[in-house]
Order: C-alpha cells, then structure tokens, then sequence
C-alpha cells in the first residue's frame, strides 16, 4: 500500500465555520490529517509520498472551467473587496432564481456554494489543488500495476459537485481520480462512498455518466447534511440510469445493519463490473464522531477493508471525512490493513 500525503494541506486552515448561528473553529482542520498520518505509519503504512502536479486537466473533465477559475481567484477578490472575514456566502441562487454567475464576489460565492458552514480563506485553493494531486498519484499508482494506493486527501472533496463547494469540500477528489483511471484504460469504475455524508457532489458528477457506478452509504438525509440529495430512489439519468446506489440509514446504525449495505453496494459494483473501486474514506461514522450518528466501532473499519478488498479488483482509497476523537487516525489504519488483508 503506497501512502500519498502533502504538507500543502496545511495551508487549508480557516478560522470560521458558521455552526449553530455562531461562528466556531472549523471541525475540519490540519490536525485531521496529522492524526491520521502518524497512525498510519505506526501500523506500519510508511511508504509515504508526495504527490505529483498534474495541473487542471482532469479536473476540468469533472468541474466547469468558471467553477475553477472562481475557486483559484476566491480569496484575492474576497480580500480585495475590504471584508474583514473569511468568505462566507450571504445570497444563494435559490428555487427559480437564474443560474447565472455574478460579477459581484459576495455574489459569486453564493452562486457556487451549496452550503455555508465552509469559509473560503487564504490558502484555500493551494491546498484544495495538492489535495486533488494527492488523489491523482494514488491513482496513477493503480494506473501503473498496483493493486492498493491510500491518498490521504485533505481538504475532502465528495461534497464538491460540478460548480458546487461545500461540505468543506472544493475539488471532488474522487471524482478527478476516477477519471483519470478511465483516461488511462479502465473502460468502467465505481466509487464506493462510506462517508457519514451522502456523497452529493460525487452523484452530482456521476448521475449522468454510464463509466461511473456511484455507491453512497450515509444517514438519512432527511436527518442529516447535505439534506438535499442521497434518497434511494436517486438511481440515476440517461447513460447513468441504474448506476447510482443511494443506502441512506437511521440514526444509531450499528455495524450490523451497516455492513448489510456495503454488502449490497459490492454485488452492484460487481454486477456493473467495475474494473477498479475508488473508496470515498469518511471515518465520521464512528460512534464518537461528533457530527453524526452511525454507531461503529474501531474493529468495524478491519472488516470493512476486507469486503471491499474481496471485490478482487485495484482499490484507491481516498479520504474524506471524520472528526473530533485521536481514533480516526487508529480507524483509517484499520481500514488498510483490512484491505491489505
Ligand atoms: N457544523 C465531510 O464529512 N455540516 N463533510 C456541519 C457541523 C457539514 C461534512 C455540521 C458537514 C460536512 C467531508
Ligand atoms: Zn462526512
């Protein structure tokens, strides 16, 4: 298992989040990232890499270019305009509002946000970009004959949808990976999402494609962020009609129940025959994640790297969520060495 890591995920570090009508250190920080990287090098993951610069190519593929010029001039603009804060979206394009970019920056960041609680500070996109390079040498690895790649992506990315940030997500780092894996050879693949979060951007991308199969574990978003997408009977459009496969689940999911639905998502992604799986890594359903309310324990996450690792096919395991407790570092280890078998 190849370990892909930057320090540039540093350079992602707001002050605000805007949590309960009040703004409070963001629950998506560096130590995130610190945390898991030491646990994965004391259970023994230590070829750990930098990434490669790959540039916007892919990215474009899955992003609109006006998404990515707005997130790269985000900051300059926000500061430029004398606010004192960190960009935080005041004016949304609403129900039957125009889908229409705006000159105005205070405007912009509300047309391509899909949520409020993720400021955009200095940084931001430096770190988001090296982020999207971590997901793309992890799949160049697999690209190149290898069976495993761990992308310890920071910030997250299965929240960002086509012209969409949010969720503490700016590039859909799984999402440019998969793609790359497809622009190398790979004729289908799956993203199997076992975040917290249903994965809205990642459907968002996928839902019309046929070379996709999106696979979303998650609480039901009727109780749960994003709220506004992950029901059951999202199956997907035109070339994706049937390749989108939405698990949405109750408050207090135990590892039972859970296990059920990633049993289910693996035979769809066989079924589909998927040529490699790109993992969508949230730890956030662990029982003392402060954000949610998925009951597993430290144990769960060796058994979940063993289903997926009986798929038989490459698996790029790329991460995104998971908060609050030392344990998500013990949790994502434990994934790997489930994978690795
Ligand atoms: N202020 C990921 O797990 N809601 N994103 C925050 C606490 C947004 C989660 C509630 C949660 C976003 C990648
Ligand atoms: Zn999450």
């Amino acid at each position: 298992m190849r370990v892909f890591y930057s320090e540039k995920h540093k350079l992602r570090d707001a002050k605000t989040e805007l949590h309960g009508g009040i703004l409070v250190k963001p629950f998506e920080g560096p130590f995130r990232a610190e945390w898991i990287l030491a646990a994965v090098k004391e259970a023994g993951f230590t070829d750990v890499h930098a990434p490669q610069e790959h540039g916007l190519e892919t990215a474009k593929k899955v992003h609109t270019e006006d998404f990515l010029d707005f997130l790269s001039t985000c900051w300059d603009r926000w500061s430029a305009a004398g606010y004192p804060g960190e960009a935080i979206p005041t004016a949304y394009a609403y129900r039957r509002s125009r889908e229409k970019a705006p000159r105005n920056i205070d405007g912009a960041v509300g047309y391509y946000a899909n949520s409020v609680e993720t400021s955009i500070s200095a940084g931001t996109y430096e770190a988001a970009i090296s982020s999207m390079d971590v997901a793309l040498s992890g799949a160049d690895w697999l690209n190149a004959g290898n069976r495993f790649a761990f992308s310890l992506c920071r910030p997250p990315g299965h929240h960002a949808g086509i012209d969409l940030f949010g969720g503490y997500c700016f590039i859909n780092n799984a999402a440019v990976a998969a793609q790359r894996l497809l622009d190398h050879g790979a004729k289908k693949v799956a993203i199997l999402d076992v975040d917290f979060h249903h994965g809205n951007g990642t459907q968002d991308i996928t839902y019309r494609r046929g070379d996709i199969f999106f696979a979303s574990l998650h609480g039901d978003p009727a109780d749960a962020f994003p709220y506004f997408l992950g029901y059951a009977d999202e199956t997907g459009e035109g070339e994706g009609e049937g390749l989108n496969a939405n698990y949405p689940m109750p408050a207090g999911t135990p590892w039972e129940t859970w296990a059920k639905a990633l049993d289910d998502s693996l035979a769809r992604i066989n079924a589909y025959g998927a040529e490699a799986i790109v993992l969508s890594l949230g730890v956030d359903t662990f029982e003392q994640d402060p954000i949610s309310f998925f009951k597993l324990k430290s144990p769960d996450y060796i058994r979940m790297g063993e289903m997926v690792a009986k798929s038989g096919v490459p698996v790029l395991t790329v991460m995104e969520g998971g908060y609050g407790v030392p344990e998500i570092g013990l949790n994502v280890a434990n994934v790997l060495k489930g994978l690795e078998g």
